[in-house]
């Protein structure tokens, strides 16, 4: 389905918000989304392991906002590239994802979409990592882990973004494509953030960074545990292998040798851009 072209990207914006065990914010959230962005298509990806979460957004009773519940903990990742999936379905040119927790400020979500579209940028991260940005009442502990986890994030995969890990985050249409297509194959949690930004920036897809103001919780438990941070540095090593063949494949693509990939995904922006023919219009 394609989005009238007359749409302006906050008007065909879509929204996915991972859950789990969120049934104290994610009403909430979702009305403070839809305060900013009143269009917006909202999916959420829960994977408590109640039903509380689920009911909670299905007593909202809006048209424009739907939910999955899946069966297991499948982590964060998979949960956001799940929704981006049918958000895509549903026509949706921009698309947003953010945590359920209040995290991410809902009122930034105008801004935010619109920098991506002046820029001209397939991903804006919300970046907690730039001199504007703030934290607010992060423990010490937590803030090094954080910064330790993407200074080494950065130093492995060498993305010029300051934060790898916050999931605030503004894709193109044909930026989501890739991710549905490509993403999730490195591990199902917080890694896959990582993964979504070497994919993209291998196929030059423009990427870029600004200011936010990120908040730690107030209502609701912490899913990060010892097994998510084991799994995101297994993944960072899946990644970087990735990395590296996505590389061999441009150089033997850019050297006009046959492409091995067959039907593999796009090895560039231009590419991808050629091929995604449903959305000509706003690309
Ligand atoms: N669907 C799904 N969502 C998840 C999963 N793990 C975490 N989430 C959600 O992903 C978002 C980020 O997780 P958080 O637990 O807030 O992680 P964090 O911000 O690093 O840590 P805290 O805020 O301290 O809990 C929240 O909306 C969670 O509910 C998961 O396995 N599946
Ligand atoms: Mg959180």
């Amino acid at each position: 389905m394609s989005p009238p072209a007359a749409q302006s990207p906050i008007e065909s914006l879509g929204v996915v918000v991972p859950t789990y065990r969120e049934a104290g914010n994610v009403g909430r959230l979702i009305h403070a989304i839809l305060a900013v962005a009143p269009r917006a298509k909202i999916v959420v990806v829960d994977d408590s392991p109640d039903l509380a979460t689920r009911d909670a957004v299905l007593a909202l009773d809006l048209p424009d906002v739907r939910v999955t519940h899946r069966d297991s903990k499948g982590g964060r990742g998979s949960a956001v590239i799940e929704g981006i999936a049918q958000l895509l379905d549903l026509g949706c040119a921009t698309l947003l994802e953010m945590d359920a927790d209040f995290s991410h400020p809902p009122t930034q979500i105008p801004d935010l979409v619109r920098e991506a579209q002046q820029r001209g940028l397939d991903l804006l991260v919300a970046s907690r990592y730039l001199p504007q940005s703030e934290i607010r009442d992060w423990p010490l502990s937590r803030r090094l882990f954080s910064k330790s986890s993407n200074l080494l994030a950065r130093a492995v995969l060498g993305v010029p973004i300051a934060d790898y890990t916050n999931g605030f985050r503004v894709y193109s249409r044909p930026a989501a494509q890739i991710i549905r297509d490509t993403c999730g194959k490195q591990g199902r949690g917080f890694i896959s953030l990582s993964e979504i930004l070497v994919n993209l920036h291998s196929r030059d897809f423009r990427i870029g960074e600004t200011p936010t103001v990120f908040v730690n919780r107030t209502r609701g438990e912490s899913s990060v545990n010892f097994q998510e941070i084991k799994n995101a540095a297994t993944g960072l090593v899946k990644i970087w292998s990735l990395q590296r063949r996505l590389r061999g494949e441009r150089e033997r693509v850019r050297l006009g040798a046959s492409d091995p990939r067959g039907v593999e995904p796009p090895s560039s922006r231009r590419e991808a851009v050629e091929l995604l023919s449903d959305h000509r219009a706003e690309l």
